[in-house]
């Protein structure tokens, strides 16, 4: 019997480091407006902000705030432009939004606290595709729905295998809880 359950702690130790190199692969985080974090206090200079990352497929986009005094509302570039927050694409409010980025182009959120965007609390995400093809306008990006049939351009491979990181990520992640729970 302590044989079996020393087995089983081998295991849960090789899942785990399974499981931190495959979160290592899925994609970098970054914090929008790292320390000051998403607000209006001390103008933080989010287009600077943003100009200093290099984003990517599979990055991961956290906005901390507290949601009593702001949101996250995804708008179109013309929206984004004007500081209207009647029409988001979406709109998170829990404070410790985290948002994937599955496609290439402009990602572009406000907060819709009025008075809020037009102080600032705007940024673009940029995310420029490494074959340097031109993207063709800001159309807002797809639900992130699995599609069987291969897409043409190069966004779908690199999209799909991140998820399947992703997925094997969490599948090991639950599997650990599971062993963890018998030992
Ligand atoms: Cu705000």
């Amino acid at each position: 019997m302590a044989f079996a359950a020393g087995n089983y702690r081998v295991l849960a130790v090789v899942l785990l480091v399974l499981s931190a190199s495959f979160q290592v692969s899925v994609g970098a985080v970054y914090k929008v407006g790292d320390s000051a974090g998403w607000t209006t206090i001390g103008n933080v200079d989010y287009k600077q902000w943003a100009a200093t990352k290099n984003f990517r497929v599979g990055d991961v986009i956290l906005f901390v705030y507290n949601p009593q005094f702001h949101n996250v509302m995804q708008v179109t570039h013309t929206e984004y432009q004007a500081c209207n927050a009647s029409s988001p694409i979406a709109t998170h409010t829990t404070g410790n939004d985290t948002i994937t980025i599955t496609t290439h182009g402009h990602h572009l959120f406000l907060c819709g606290v009025p008075g809020h965007c037009q102080s600032g609390q705007k940024v673009d995400i940029n995310v420029i595709r490494t074959a340097l093809a031109p993207t063709p306008s800001a159309t807002p990006s797809p639900p992130p729905v699995q599609t069987p049939a291969p897409a043409p351009n190069a966004a779908s491979p690199l999209y799909n295998s991140n998820r399947l990181v992703r997925d094997l990520g969490t599948a090991i992640a639950v599997a650990m809880n599971i062993l963890c729970g018998f030992i």
